[in-house]
């Protein structure tokens, strides 16, 4: 489904069906009741953009101590395929990707089924800033001060089936948009759009979030504007950008990576020192930002340092199988 046109272009079949749009009136008005009980939410004015400052995020006692990455760094070295396989890609290519307006179509096992406009997002759920590691699969890492709220408040208001056993993230597919969903030498060679996957647990887990903003400000398009997944202790790329589906499953969904190389990248991708790449170590890192001849290489953490919190989600099972 693509999401941006202008409304002359949609079919009157395609126009929300009313239970569709009942139940998100209902969610409006389940979030606001929250909201008045006191949870404040951000309040933002309804046209977003990238840049525009983020008011009344609370800072989270779930962020890290560490340094944060410079914003010129988190901003300028990015993977985000569809704009270009070039770390400087994205930042250049990005430019005038159009987030606005936008929606998240939530589709599957749940109750409340509806493609809900961004801005609800915003209105209801209030912010929090979020320090993190990021560990990308191909060994640096930074740290990204996130706004951002937890996957969780919005599963919950959503009501999961019982039959709901993995969430899929689908972004954007919009090849005029994005040049690297072309065929051609520009693109990663991908199968798009980018899908990733969570297990419901790993989706429900505190230090889940979706991101839409960094470093207190509503996120720039080549960090997955205007709403992305972060998930700490898995390699980035699970950390699907520019979301526009939410969808339930049963079945573990095939993601993007998996179709590329089975044998080297698996649904789990925990980020572990002690199971490598075929291709490469991931005992150690290049933290972004400290790359002088001096600066030695750090050693990558199990679960990127969140073991303490996320460990018992695994256990019983062999990691290496299941990488
Ligand atoms: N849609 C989409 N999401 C994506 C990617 C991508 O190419 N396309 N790259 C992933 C990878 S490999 C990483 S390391 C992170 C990078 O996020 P950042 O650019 O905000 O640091 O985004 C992830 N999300
Ligand atoms: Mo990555």
């Amino acid at each position: 489904m693509v999401i941006i046109r202008k409304p002359a272009d949609i079919k009157p079949s395609e126009i929300t069906p009313k239970e569709i749009y009942l139940n998100r009136r209902r969610f409006l008005r389940e979030a606001a009741a929250v909201a008045a009980a006191g949870a404040s939410a951000a309040l933002l004015p309804c046209v977003t953009q990238a840049g525009q400052k983020i008011p009344n995020a609370r800072k989270s006692p779930l962020s890290t101590g560490e340094k944060p990455t410079s914003v010129q760094d988190i901003t300028s070295y990015n993977n985000f395929y569809e704009f270009g396989t070039d770390k400087k890609d994205p930042a250049r290519n990005a430019q005038n990707f159009r987030t606005f307006p936008w929606s998240v179509a939530i589709e599957g096992e749940v109750k409340k089924p509806a493609v809900y406009p961004f801005e609800d997002f915003l209105k209801h759920f209030p912010l929090e800033e979020r320090i993190y590691r990021l560990r990308c699969v191909e060994a640096w890492s930074m740290v990204v001060p996130w706004v951002g709220f937890p996957l969780r408040d919005l599963i919950r208001r959503l009501e999961p089936t019982s039959r709901a056993k993995y969430v899929e993230f689908t972004t954007l597919h919009d090849p005029e948009q994005m040049p690297g969903q072309k065929p051609g030498l520009f693109g990663a060679g991908l199968d798009w759009p980018y899908v990733e996957g969570l297990r419901l647990d790993e989706a429900m887990h505190p230090l889940t979030i979706l991101a839409v903003g960094l470093y207190g400000e509503m996120l720039p398009n080549q960090n997955g504007a205007p709403i992305r997944l972060v998930v700490p202790w898995k390699y980035g790329f699970k950390s699907i950008k520019s979301i526009v589906k939410i969808r339930f499953v049963e079945k573990q969904p095939l993601t993007t990576w998996m179709k590329a190389g089975p044998s080297e990248y698996g649904f789990y991708s925990n980020v572990n020192p002690t199971v490598d790449h075929p291709r490469w170590s991931q005992a150690a890192e290049r933290r972004i930002g400290e790359d002088s001849l001096f600066s030695p290489k750090r050693k990558t953490l199990m679960f990127n340092g969140y073991a303490e919190q996320v460990a018992s989600l695994y256990t019983g099972m062999d990691l290496k199988k299941f990488f």
